[in-house]
């Protein structure tokens, strides 16, 4: 039996085109601790967040919940956070290298999206339609690499400040915001590491600019996953300009979970495409 893995930033809670288990990053403060599993109630710990003025931070997941969430399959395929980001595809790749010492015939193949939240989606569906055509471990392993390299993330955040705090973007990019209505509109390197494009000015400058991007990276209609913290709102309006732009196209919105949640904090919304 084959297995799709994931990390807490792919912002699924189930999966019903293959067997999927999540594997939850952590958020904390110094005085709480919360496990980005399934039934986290996001605006109640962003309400607690916004609320707490000492530091918050997140932690990746240990082995041994990679190690449990292997267990029961023989072709395992591992989608993690982005590398450039997060130790959280080390130690996916630590658990890979024990449960292969301890299991010797199962086949574990961790992939790196370089990328957060809709990334991870289309990762796991597209390895899920592989399995659907018959292709092998091996070809899945090497065609997945390459599929993600046809990918592009992009972001439009409110707040770059839990980000910017926990070292994940230069503090210079995020002291521009947070005033005035003023939106970072941002894209993943290919290093997978945060990329600023522009600042905008409310919402509808933030929508032309995002568009104008899309279409410079030579999107031509393909899938889209849209994730969102509490922005259906946006992401709507988001979704409404594509299809008018490009047709019909198999695009779904998504909310965001606790990893991505905290760090693309209310507001936010990230968007992943195929080119
Ligand atoms: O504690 C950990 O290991 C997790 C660290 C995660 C850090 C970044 C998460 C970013 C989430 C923000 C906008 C999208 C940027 C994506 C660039 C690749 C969402």
């Amino acid at each position: 039996m084959y297995k799709i893995v994931a990390d807490s930033s792919c912002d699924l809670k189930s999966f019903p085109d293959a067997p999927f288990v999540t594997v939850p990053l952590s958020l904390s403060t110094d005085e709480r601790s919360y496990v980005d599993q399934e039934d986290l109630n996001i605006t109640e710990v962003l309400d607690y967040l916004y609320s707490h003025h000492g530091r918050s931070y997140t932690a990746c997941p240990s082995t041994q919940s990679w190690l449990d969430a292997f267990e029961g399959a023989d072709e395992i395929y591992v989608v993690t956070i982005t590398s450039g980001l997060s130790g959280t595809f080390s130690t996916a790749n630590v658990a890979k290298e024990q449960y292969l010492s301890e299991h010797p015939e199962v086949k574990i193949c961790v992939v790196d999206s370089l990328s957060t939240g809709p990334g991870l989606v289309l990762l796991i569906e597209k390895i899920a339609e592989y399995k659907a055509q018959g292709k092998t471990f091996e070809e899945i392993e090497k065609d997945i690499v390459l599929y993600q390299k046809s990918l592009k993330l992009y972001f439009a955040l409110q707040s770059l400040h839990n980000l910017a705090v926990n070292g994940r973007v230069n503090k210079l990019v995020a002291s521009a915001i947070g005033i005035m209505n003023i939106r970072i509109l941002g894209t993943a390197s290919p290093e997978g590491t945060i990329d600023p494009i522009a600042k905008c000015r409310g919402d509808k400058r933030v929508l032309e600019k995002l568009i104008e991007e899309i279409r410079a990276c030579g999107y031509k209609g393909g899938k889209i996953r849209i994730c969102h913290v509490e922005n259906l709102e946006l992401a709507n309006v988001i979704a409404e300009k594509i299809r008018e732009i490009f047709g019909n196209v198999d695009l779904r919105i998504i909310p965001a979970r606790g990893l991505c949640s905290f760090y693309a904090e209310r507001g936010g919304i990230i968007l992943g495409c195929e080119r």
